[in-house]
């Protein structure tokens, strides 16, 4: 079992669907490690256990993840879609820009309507090029968008950064696009 099935597994429950092993999250996205470990399913036929865990949250690429002080609970730090959960994060001033990665079939749409959050709770940006191709790309062929997120901000936008550095904010008007 590899690590990225793990990270993909953790990211499915408690992300978007913890009822699938009736797992509670708070509204700060904490689940119980035991109760996570005792009722995950088996990942390509291995149970998960504590040392997995542990090793998933310390090498992933994103950080996607996070561990308690005391060592009892586990989060994903952003990108959930389960309404349960409705984080705190840190709210700061964004720099001039930041960069947005999505897919070339979805640039007329979004030239329409702005960027908007579609299953998640906010829109993701980031500060650097390559993991915004690396975003895009998941989707198809990768389109990078600029975004002028301190005239937004100076508009009235509230930003937040979660603890990997992810910047969110709620949506993205097409005004604040950089034109290409
Ligand atoms: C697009 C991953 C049409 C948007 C990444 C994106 C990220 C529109 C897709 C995190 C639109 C939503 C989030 C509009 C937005 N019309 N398409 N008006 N507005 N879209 O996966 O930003 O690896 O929910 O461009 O690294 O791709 O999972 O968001 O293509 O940080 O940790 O709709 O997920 O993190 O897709 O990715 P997503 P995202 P992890």
């Amino acid at each position: 079992m590899s690590e990225k099935n793990i990270s993909k597994y953790l990211s499915f429950v408690l992300r978007h669907k913890p009822e699938i092993i009736d797992l509670k999250l708070d509204q700060e996205g904490w689940a119980c490690i035991s109760d996570l470990l005792e009722r995950s399913e088996p990942i390509h036929g291995v149970q998960l256990n504590r040392t997995l865990l542990l090793n998933v949250v310390k090498n992933n690429a994103k950080q996607r993840f996070q561990i308690s002080d005391d060592g009892l609970k586990i989060r994903a730090v952003q990108g959930h879609s389960t309404t349960t959960v409705d984080r705190k994060f840190l709210e700061k001033t964004p720099p001039a820009f930041l960069y947005h990665g999505t897919a070339e079939r979805f640039i007329s749409s979004i030239q329409n309507q702005g960027l908007i959050p579609k299953e998640r709770q906010y829109v993701h940006l980031s500060e650097s090029l390559d993991t915004a191709l690396a975003v895009g790309a998941r989707y198809g062929k990768p389109y990078i968008l600029t975004i002028r997120t301190l005239d937004m901000h100076q508009s009235g936008f509230k930003f937040y950064q979660a603890e990997n550095n992810v910047w969110l904010v709620e949506k993205v008007p097409k005004y604040f696009i950089e034109q290409s």
